[in-house]
């Protein structure tokens, strides 16, 4: 079928909830993909950070394929092969004592308010319906409507209310703002270690401790939300170890599957999860062996192929590169390890017309926010494609100029 038709039909049938690129995409290998035309593009977003490991790759293929051909699903109304090892394994590379399997992010992030807000109740005397929830403004946790209710952005609330109560805001990185919100009451703390879709925004160093630190003083569980973040994605295996943190929750999804299946848990430190009985949570899909054969695969691709010590590195490599730059439209390049954003100047006139023209040039990449490129590319991404990409980089920026 002709690349203008395959729109045509998106745009005829579908809800109007995205305005992608056009940029009509057939296949997908490695680092690279290809449209409905044979061009090919670097991929500089690895679907928001969940192919990692690359697209389709072989090994998480061959996982997939053999399970499909097995079992793919039974519900938890029965046990199956599958689940026990990945959650021993699961646990064992995250150092976590527990976990709780879901499908979305959204999903794991729902999850933990639940848990969170139970655990408050059992643990802290929270009177009923009371808990509070401390979380960050300029977050994104997902878009399901209790997680819109505590989202900063008009757009994403706008006309879907009425909202979930229980959450206060405090500013990001503001160690004084969270310490004054907590109360009795609260029962978590809720943050990105970095925010991505925010900006790619990294809080003042030592802020994730001392809020550790504060967590611990009132007895208050942190979240910390590593969908986008975990698994390699800033050059170590979750960002908190940045900061020498650790959560008593973690939640990870995207990569989790290296792109083939939605994956995500609810890691636990704690006993948090322990508050959930038979009955009280539950998924068809969550936890299925399909997705478990996926996640065991896609985790040990990450460990076993260096993806985090390459991300380290490459990432290191891209940002000093970059940093190098030096046309006037941008106002400052950040990041760690393989998320990076490039800010541009509000003169600029957008990123969106940057990421248009670097398709041109045969580079896929999205636009955060109005004025933040953002550069993502899968984490076997090797020098000399670092090198091509600059190039065209370069090309687009002096073309802008
Ligand atoms: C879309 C953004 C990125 C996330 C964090 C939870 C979730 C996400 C830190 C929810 C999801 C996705 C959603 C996707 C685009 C993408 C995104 F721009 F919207 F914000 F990555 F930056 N926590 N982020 O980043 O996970 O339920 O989607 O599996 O189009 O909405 P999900």
């Amino acid at each position: 079928m002709d690349t203008a038709h395959l729109i045509e039909l998106e745009e005829k049938w579908g809800a109007r909830n995205y305005l992608p690129l056009d940029v009509v995409l057939t296949r997908g290998q490695g680092i690279w993909v290809w449209d409905n035309d044979g061009k090919q593009y670097l991929d500089c977003l690895s679907a928001y950070s969940a192919v990692n490991q690359g697209h389709c790759h072989p090994r998480i293929l061959a996982a997939m394929n053999r399970q499909a051909e097995k079992l793919t699903l039974v519900s938890r109304a029965f046990r199956h092969d599958q689940l026990g090892p990945f959650y021993e394994e699961v646990c064992a590379l995250t150092g976590s004592h527990s976990v709780l399997p879901m499908n979305s992010g959204a999903e794991a992030v729902e999850t933990a308010i639940k848990a969170v807000r139970k655990w408050g109740y059992e643990n802290k005397n929270v009177p009923g319906d009371k808990a509070e929830i401390i979380v960050c403004a300029n977050n994104f946790h997902g878009r399901t409507l209790t997680i819109i209710s505590f989202s900063s952005e008009p757009q994403y609330k706008e006309g879907f209310g009425p909202f979930t109560p229980g959450f206060i805001t405090i500013p990001f990185g503001d160690i004084t703002a969270l310490k004054n919100a907590i109360t009795p009451n609260t029962v978590a703390f809720l943050a990105e270690p970095i925010q991505g879709e925010g900006g790619v925004i990294i809080p003042p160093k030592g802020f994730l401790k001392k809020a550790r630190a504060l967590c611990d003083e009132h007895n208050i569980l942190m979240v910390l939300d590593e969908i986008q973040t975990g698994l390699g994605r800033t050059g170590k295996l979750f960002a908190e170890e940045h900061e020498g943190v650790e959560a008593d929750i973690t939640l990870v999804g995207k990569a989790l599957s290296g792109g083939f299946y939605p994956v995500s848990a609810v890691l636990s430190n704690r006993q948090a999860l322990a508050v959930f009985h038979p009955g009280d949570h539950g998924s068809t899909f969550g936890g299925n062996p399909l997705a478990c054969a996926v996640a065991r695969e896609a985790l040990k691709v990450i460990v076993e192929e260096g993806l985090i010590e390459n991300s380290a590195a490459m990432g290191d490599y891209f940002q000093n590169e970059l940093k190098k730059f030096d046309s006037p439209l941008i106002k400052e390049v950040r990041g760690r390890g393989l998320l990076i954003g490039v800010e541009l100047i509000a003169e600029a006139g957008g990123a969106r017309k940057f990421c248009e023209a670097l398709m041109r040039e045969g580079m896929l990449c999205k636009e955060t926010h109005q004025h933040i490129l953002r550069l993502a590319p899968p984490l076997i991404i090797q020098k000399e494609n670092i090198d091509w990409a600059l190039e065209r980089l370069h090309t687009v920026f002096k073309n802008a100029a």
